[in-house]
């Protein structure tokens, strides 16, 4: 059963993976064993497993290792925050769900929907209240996302003999840092005020960031995909943004629903592409005005959408900082940003 937690005053407006008020007994000790930091958004960050979570979310991390069944027909989408979640999301409910919608586009979900509703997060969404969710009703292919470090995922999506397919999105993390810093920006409760650049500069660069250490969680899915290339699809937001139809093309191969001659003659790639880009998502009327239940508006999911925003904010020096850390961490993998 949740218990209370009396030293944190309820946080209503908050998702819920960001509330520390209800947790359970279990993630209770947990924490209290765990090395601490303070939060961007909320007071506390804990690592499990070699990587930083909220109170909370951790309650859903550990819901999702013990319950969360995978089916071999899955398809988990995995981000870092801020790595164009939302954008994966859309694009690949919009590949999957393709030939239900070809002949009438204007009933298509993602007109009305936030692209996180038809594509739950199974740790903050479907497991953050401890409870078993009811997938029964979910139809195959069922698609997830989760932002959880490889090392973290349930064992029936990481075991050998599970064929779900994972999809990996990263990002520069020069870009990543300023989008997380803008949005923990939006969800800090008033009184707490705006997060200085600096200082959350300063623990992005020592890891201490939402699923952070950000060098870890790439690698731990590059080696993942590098090792098993049919099971795990490893993408970047700059290369979707260079080469939009080529990389759906192949997002859509590798799982295994590919374009057919006639449907790219018919130009469906590219009404695809069209519905979930920026400019059309971001001005749908849903994600202008719509909110999660929580009360977070989906609009806080669309800044500006495009690459190298960091110029705009970060100093030479800051630069120079994170460019070694991405250097030194990521070198002799073959992997460069
Ligand atoms: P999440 O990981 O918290 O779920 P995520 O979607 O990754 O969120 O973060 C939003 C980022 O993706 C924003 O980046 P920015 O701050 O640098 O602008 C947002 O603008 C961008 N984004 C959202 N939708 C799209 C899209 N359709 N195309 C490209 N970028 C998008």
């Amino acid at each position: 059963m949740p218990t209370s937690l009396p030293t944190q005053p309820s946080a209503v407006s908050l998702p819920k993976y960001l509330q520390e008020d209800e947790l359970t007994q279990e993630c209770r000790e947990l924490i209290s064993s765990l090395p601490a930091e303070t939060g961007w958004v909320v007071d506390h960050l804990y690592q499990y497993q070699g990587f930083w979570h909220t109170s909370r979310e951790l309650q859903g991390v550990l819901a999702c290792q013990k319950h969360f069944q995978a089916q071999d027909s899955d398809i988990l989408l995995v981000t870092t925050p801020k790595a164009g979640t939302t954008w994966l999301k859309a694009i690949t409910f919009a590949i999957v769900n393709r030939l239900r919608y070809v002949d009438n586009p204007c009933n298509h979900p993602l007109l009305t929907n936030n692209p996180h509703e038809l594509v739950p997060f199974i740790e903050l969404k479907l497991y953050v209240d401890n409870q078993v969710p009811d997938l029964t009703t979910l139809t195959s292919p069922r698609l997830f996302a989760t932002h959880l470090p490889f090392v973290s995922l349930p064992a029936s999506v990481k075991d050998s003999s599970s064929a779900c397919k994972l999809v990996y999105l990263c990002r520069n993390p020069k870009d990543i840092f300023v989008s997380l810093w803008h949005f923990t920006n939006k969800l800090r409760p008033e009184e707490k005020g705006t997060n200085s650049l600096e200082e959350t500069f300063d623990k992005f660069c020592r890891g201490v960031s939402l699923y952070g250490p950000f060098w870890d969680h790439i690698l731990g899915y590059w080696k993942a995909s590098m090792e098993k290339p049919d099971r795990v699809f490893f993408l970047k937001y700059e290369e979707l943004k260079e080469q939009p139809s080529l990389r759906l093309k192949m997002l859509a191969e590798f799982l295994g629903c590919p374009f057919s001659p006639a449907e790219e003659a018919n130009g469906l790639v590219d009404d695809i592409l069209k519905l979930c880009s920026f400019d059309n998502l971001s001005n749908l009327e849903v994600n202008r005005n719509g909110k999660m239940s929580s009360g977070e508006g989906y609009n806080t999911f669309f800044r500006r959408g495009v690459v190298g925003d960091w110029m705009n904010y970060l100093t030479p020096e800051m630069v120079g900082r994170l460019d070694q850390i991405i250097e030194q961490k990521l070198h002799g993998f073959g992997l460069k940003f």
